[in-house]
């Protein structure tokens, strides 16, 4: 679709989204009043919608719909209080699949492919939302969901899987265990990566395809906007394509809230264009990207933002240098003798926050070393070699310890990469 075709779509969708919201929902209505947008700039001038006002609205205050109308319920879990609800009706469902199949399909997923689908089912969208996009492509879906190790492995070996999805750090656990027992993760003829729902860097992709032998894709979504499937990688690995004739992207600075033009980087602010159940006019995702309009290699038109450098609430502020956790994994993964198991451990009971990097060593460097030892010479000097390099690359001095491997806790789902203290 060409650029005008695709803006005078969305333009279109846009004023009958919100027509359909200010209508039906209370919460709309006080908020965008007469609101009538002439073109899409206008949007801009719109207020924003935030994760606190879902938490206000619990459960059902920003439904669109009677709630007999509605197909299926999922939540965040979220770390304090109630959930965050969002709901869909069979159309929003049909949408979903719709954006799925897309990603994968230019994943380069085929019909008939066995997918083995090691992200969450249940109320988090990751296990169904890929589920139902792989049915939609015709592949065969192996529902294993997280948790218990041992049976991926078995059904890996058994079943020998064209493609995984899997958030990156539970698929390198896989690898990482699987090895251990004396398996060989490459051997199991994985040929293609579907990974998301936390934030990875470039050093973790490059990890994954050696540990399995595959080719890594990225994939975006959150549940408030449909779930996975707001965009994804193509064939170029050149930006994650967004599928914005159903989600509108934009990009405004994370304090101020203004918008900022393409190639700068900010926070990402989505609005559904065709949901029905639960439609969001410019929802602040709290996440950390840039948008390029420019045509891409593989011939797709869409938008496209670059892969996620983290959450605005995950940044760090140590002593007035301000920090993402991805910056810190990319230059760690840089350091061949480490492994992409590391934890920012931040301490604020002190009056200047300190910030202590954990990180372990490659399990061949402990074997060279006869076992691990914080003391041992060649430990000594990665440690060295590691905090000198972390230093130059983010501006701050910091402690960095080189722990055991298996110490930084392994998780089935989103790995936590920072721990505050004090
Ligand atoms: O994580 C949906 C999803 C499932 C996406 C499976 C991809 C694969 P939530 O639990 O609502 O939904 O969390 C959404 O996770 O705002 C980002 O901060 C983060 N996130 C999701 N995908 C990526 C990604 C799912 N590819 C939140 N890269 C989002 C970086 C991601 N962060």
């Amino acid at each position: 679709m060409s650029r005008g075709a695709r803006q005078r779509l969305q333009l279109e969708r846009l004023q009958e989204v919100i027509r359909w919201a200010v209508a039906r929902v209370a919460f709309h209505r006080d908020r965008l009043g007469s609101a009538r947008l002439q073109g899409l700039s206008d949007l801009a001038a719109l207020p924003f919608v935030r994760k606190a006002d879902l938490r206000e609205q619990y459960p059902f205050g920003l439904l669109a719909v009677p709630r007999a109308e509605l197909a299926r319920i999922h939540a965040s879990s979220g770390t304090k209080g109630k959930p965050t609800v969002v709901a869909y009706t069979a159309g929003d469902l049909d949408v979903w699949r719709e954006v799925m199949a897309r990603v994968m399909t230019a994943a380069g997923a085929h019909r008939g492919d066995l997918l083995h689908i090691a992200f969450g089912y249940g109320l988090f969208t990751g296990g169904l939302g890929f589920h139902d996009g792989a049915e939609r492509i015709g592949m065969t879906v192996v529902p294993v969901s997280s948790g218990n190790t041992a049976r991926h492995h078995l059904l890996l070996q058994d079943f020998r899987p064209d493609a995984i999805a899997a958030t990156p750090s539970f698929a390198l656990h896989l690898a990482e265990t699987l090895a251990e027992q004396g398996g060989q993760p490459r051997e199991l003829g994985l040929r293609l990566g579907l990974f998301g729902a936390e934030p990875w860097t470039e050093g973790v992709r490059v990890a994954l395809e050696r540990a399995f032998g595959l080719r890594a894709f990225d994939i975006y979504g959150l549940s408030e906007i449909i779930g996975p499937g707001v965009a994804g990688e193509c064939g170029a690995r050149a930006g994650l394509h967004i599928a914005d004739d159903h989600f509108l992207p934009e990009i405004v600075d994370p304090v101020s809230g203004v918008s900022l033009p393409p190639g700068c980087e900010g926070e990402l602010v989505l609005t559904t264009l065709t949901k029905r159940a639960m439609p969001l006019i410019r929802y602040r995702t709290g996440d950390i990207t840039a948008l390029t309009l420019e045509p891409c290699g593989c011939g797709r038109t869409s938008a496209r933002m670059a892969r996620i450098k983290g959450r605005a609430d995950d940044m760090l502020v140590v002593r007035g240098v301000n920090l993402y956790p991805s910056e810190v994994e990319s230059t760690l993964l840089a350091v061949e003798e480490l492994v992409p198991h590391y934890q920012l451990v931040v301490d604020r009971g002190t009056t200047l926050a300190r910030l202590e990097v954990q990180v372990e060593p490659a399990p061949e460097l402990v074997a060279r070393c006869g076992g691990f030892s914080a003391e041992h010479p060649e430990i000594v000097t990665l440690r060295q070699r590691a905090a000198e390099r972390l230093e130059r690359a983010i501006g701050l001095s910091v402690e960095l310890t080189i722990v055991p491997p298996r110490t930084i806790p392994r998780s089935e789902g989103k790995a936590v990469r920072v721990i505050e203290r004090g």
